[in-house]
């Protein structure tokens, strides 16, 4: 793949398909890929790639993990979904599997990571009526400006991107928009005794890999503890050892009082989410107030198992701290007008582009493309740099180099 102009037939024939008959909600870089295997990806020509984004941040494990999909093959022989009209024999240990991991009384499952934050959602709400005793249809919900939280019609009505929100209205009520980062902010929001829970990414991911001040977040949950407010933390993107912990939160000892999982809970081969929360919370829904058809089903279920042994067996979490530190001082030490900011938290990185004589980061995605990295831009000038966790020293370093290599060579 090289530049968006002279694609190979091939590729641009698999591309126009997708012009043809598919929505055009995505704008994606133009490469074809046919095969994936731990960092690596291929295209339809055969040429290598590292993957830099990890289908941001679903292939934590690496593609096509091996043991994620022996797994895959047994369970889908077997049994892969029965509806939860009826018990089956993998739910229970998941359950069990997953809240004993990571700390809760009960984990209700979904599927995508849109769908466990709606499941979120309704759950505060259910919580501030029935336990809290907020006045009916009155429930407020803290957001953050820049939010990313998925992209059903309730979700989009906390956004602040218009791209996102706009002309999808009516849109849902009850919501408080505060400036991410700002503690002063959450402090004049809680004091709104119809607030039921504060809704936040601890690092927003898509509004460019924002990683706030130290501390942050344990007084954003002290905070809400104080009001009776449910601290919900959307680790979709920041969890499953992506930021150098099991959990965002884990970097300052926060337990949230939600806790949303998706994306590589299940290692990018089969979507599983999560939301997790004790008796208190939990209980608040009954049979027949919440499901959905292929929640909780046997086949995400043993996936998720496996994905998650395989993040705690491989030490995802500590190389993903190791080696983000080492990516993020070679990125320092590249000398480029282009290139005016590196941010990051483990493997969850982002750099920021100087538009210079036209090159956008649009034009240094291309380039980084030709160069065998791939990487996408978001809001423009930022550059998200998100390798799947089971990279190695060695490789981190080469990709570092290829990225010097791509920004010099606009010099
Ligand atoms: C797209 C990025 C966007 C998420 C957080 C919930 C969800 C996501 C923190 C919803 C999903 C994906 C969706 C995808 C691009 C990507 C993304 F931030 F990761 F880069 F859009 F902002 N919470 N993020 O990051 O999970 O329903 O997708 O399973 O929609 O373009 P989902």
């Amino acid at each position: 793949m090289i530049a968006e102009t002279n694609l190979s037939v091939k590729s641009q024939q698999i591309i126009d398909l997708e012009d043809k008959y598919g929505a055009h909600n995505y704008h994606p870089l133009p490469v074809v890929l046919e095969r994936g295997q731990g960092v690596f990806v291929w295209d339809v020509d055969g040429k290598k790639y590292y993957d830099f984004l990890s289908a941001y941040s679903a292939v934590n494990q690496g593609h096509c993990h091996p043991k994620i999909v022996q797994t895959l093959v047994e369970q889908s022989q077997k049994l892969s979904l029965t509806s939860r009209a009826f018990h089956n024999n993998v739910l229970g240990e998941y359950e069990k599997f997953i809240t004993g991991l990571f700390g809760f009384d009960k984990v209700l499952p979904m599927n995508t990571g849109a769908e466990a934050v709606e499941t979120a959602i309704k759950l505060a709400r259910k919580w501030g009526y029935e336990k809290k005793g907020v006045a009916e249809n009155a429930a407020k919900l803290i957001v953050c400006s820049g939010n990313f939280h998925g992209r059903t019609i309730s979700i989009v009505s906390a956004s602040t991107d218009s791209d996102a929100r706009k002309n999808f209205g009516p849109y849902t009520p009850g919501y408080i928009t505060i400036p991410y980062n700002t503690i002063e902010a959450l402090a004049e929001a809680l004091k709104d005794t119809s607030v039921v829970g504060f809704l936040v990414e601890p690092i927003q991911g898509e509004a460019g890999v924002l990683v706030p001040n130290e501390g942050y977040l344990r007084t954003c949950s002290e905070m809400c503890k104080a009001a009776n407010v449910l601290f919900i933390a959307d680790e979709i993107q920041t969890g499953i050892a992506r930021t150098g912990q099991m959990l965002a939160c884990d970097h300052e000892s926060v337990k949230p009082d939600m806790l949303i999982l998706g994306k590589a809970l299940s290692g990018g081969m089969y979507p599983v989410s999560a939301v997790l929360a004790n008796d208190e919370v939990m209980m608040c829904i009954k049979p027949g107030q919440h499901g959905s058809t292929y929640g909780g089903n046997p086949l995400g279920c043993k996936i998720a198992i496996t994905a998650m042994n395989v993040v705690i067996d491989e030490r995802l979490a500590e190389n993903s701290e190791k080696l983000g530190e080492v990516l993020r001082t070679e990125l320092r030490a590249i000398h480029s007008e282009r290139l005016t900011t590196v941010r990051g938290k483990g493997l969850l990185n982002a750099i920021v582009i100087k538009e210079i004589n036209g090159i956008t980061a649009w034009e240094v995605c291309l380039k980084l493309a030709e160069n065998g990295l791939l990487a996408k831009p978001t809001h423009g000038d930022i550059i998200r740099f998100a390798p799947p966790l089971v990279i190695t020293n060695e490789q981190i370093l080469e990709c570092a180099s290829i990225i010097k290599k791509t920004l010099e060579s606009f010099n």
